[in-house]
């Protein structure tokens, strides 16, 4: 696959500083398709700079002309969008028909929702005598991590560059061929040099130096709730801004009032689909006492449906971990109704959709993120059985309810500890706000609660 040997800084593709590379895996078949620059120390700081030179031209940009340069930019990813679909699935493994729908689809959609946000957000209001501006934060550090390769972007870049701040993005180091893709488009929409900038490498070494290099006003992270204690321990101690989208454990809901089957067979797409990558999958569903064996014979039946077509996990490392956890679950005493440990394939990082019954509220498998095609199914006895295993972990990302009536759904809904429900199956809005709860992290992205991530106020009195 094509790929750039050098880093996009200040409006070029220029040599990286050392000689280091990361092979890019097909993790389908296991194919080394391409390798891609690992940046230094040295590589984030020569951005670094670039990105504080074009700070002060991009801060004073008419929202309006960073709206159309936004825009711009959304259009090239839709004529660009079967590419961004075959390089998602090149490296992240995912059918190219999702890959269509969903990696490529829905940043396309946020792309536009800022475009539309840079042109109409009161960056100036009247409170009282007093004016308050909403000015941008200064240099961005973005981390992202290689489940939603192009949305992850996305979501830090688009509503960083329309409130006026420049970027500097380190990329998974799984997923680095979007990541190019990304920085190419942004040339292609005519956004001006050091407004964005891309420095390809492994996070322990790029990541590490772009969260602690002392002119990044803000560092945005998502990914491993490990990380994210470090990154935020590095802001708090610089004083920094920081926001962090960590893991999820998220319930699923289902009252004695609901339409069973759509809920059960809704819920197993959701957690099956991206390999069960995704940090809001609503991996835990909770089913009451009186519906539970059907709802498990449902939800064994809908897992063995999907096999290998959901595509394989990103790498051999998270297929050994997702492996772990199914064996921990089995070693635990939960009863295991569909998948198990094996591989379905010799080769390619396949893992067999997972479902287990029996589980407890207390046991690993219930409490920790696996990030694999694994659904728990767990029995509860009444309401408040229900809600009290629902807000029982650190985690607080998302959930679903399901009920024969949408109010009952949403007073439900009101007393999780969660940051986003889908309320009898829901459906993706680009503007509606995303973030954790409890240890599921610090800050919101999508919409004007994403926008004002970006943003630092300043009150001039009269
Ligand atoms: O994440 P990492 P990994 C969870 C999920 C998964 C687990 C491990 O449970 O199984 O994390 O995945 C960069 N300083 N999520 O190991 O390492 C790294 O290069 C600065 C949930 O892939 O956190 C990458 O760009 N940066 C999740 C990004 O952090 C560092 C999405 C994420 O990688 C760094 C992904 C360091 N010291 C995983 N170390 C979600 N919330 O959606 C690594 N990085």
């Amino acid at each position: 696959m094509k790929a750039h040997d050098g880093m996009y800084i200040g409006g070029a593709w220029r040599p990286a500083a050392g000689p280091d590379v990361i092979e890019v895996v097909n993790p389908a078949d296991e194919q080394v398709i391409a390798t891609v620059p690992a940046g230094t120390a040295e590589d984030v700081d020569t951005a670094v700079r670039a990105a504080r030179a074009a700070f002060p031209a991009w801060a004073a940009t008419p929202p309006a002309e960073r709206a159309a340069r936004l825009a711009a930019l959304r259009d090239v990813l839709v004529a660009r969008k079967d590419e961004i679909a075959e390089t998602v699935t090149a490296e992240l493994g995912s059918p190219l028909a999702f890959s269509q729908t969903v990696h490529a689809g829905v940043p396309i959609a946020v792309a536009g929702s800022y475009a539309d946000l840079a042109a109409t957000y009161a960056f100036e209001e009247r409170v009282g005598n007093s004016t308050v501006l909403h000015e941008p934060v200064g240099v961005v550090g973005a981390i992202t991590p290689w489940n939603y390769p192009l949305h992850q972007i996305v979501a830090k870049v688009a509503p960083a560059l329309a409130a006026g701040c420049t970027v500097v993005l380190k990329p998974a180091e799984d997923t680095p061929l979007t990541a190019q893709l990304f920085a190419e488009a942004v040339h292609e929409a005519g956004i001006p040099d050091g407004v964005f900038n891309l420095v390809t490498g492994l996070g322990p070494v790029a990541g590490q130096a772009l969260a602690e290099h002392p002119d990044v006003d803000l560092v945005s992270f998502t990914g491993s709730t490990a990380v994210g204690k470090r990154i935020g321990a590095v802001a708090g101690a610089a004083v920094k801004r920081v926001a962090l989208e960590l893991g999820g454990k998220s319930a699923n809901v289902v009252l004695p009032s609901a339409d069973l089957a759509k809920a059960v067979n809704v819920g197993v797409a959701n957690v099956m689909s991206n390999s069960g990558q995704t940090c809001s999958a609503w991996t835990r569903m909770l089913v009451h006492r009186d519906q539970y064996d059907e709802a498990v014979r449902l939800a064994a039946a809908a897992a063995a449906k999907y096999g290998e077509r959901i595509g394989p996990v990103v790498n051999a490392r998270q297929q050994a971990r997702v492996r772990g956890y199914i064996e921990k679950g089995i070693a635990e005493g939960a009863r295991l109704v569909a998948g198990g440990p094996e591989s379905p394939r010799e080769q390619g990082y396949f893992v067999s959709p997972t479902v287990f019954a029996d589980v407890t509220p207390e046991m690993t498998i219930a409490q920790e993120e696996i990030f694999g095609p694994v659904l728990c199914v767990l029995p509860y006895e009444d309401e408040e059985d229900a809600l009290r295993i629902a807000n029982g972990t650190v985690y607080g990302l998302a959930g679903a309810v399901w009920a024969g009536d949408e109010a009952e759904a949403v007073a439900f809904a009101r007393r999780m500890d969660t940051g986003q429900v889908d309320i009898n199956g829901g459906r993706f809005n680009p503007l509606a706000p995303f973030g954790g709860y409890k240890q599921s992290g610090v800050g919101r992205e999508l919409g004007t609660h994403g926008l004002a991530e970006y943003l630092q106020t300043k009150s001039l009195q009269f």
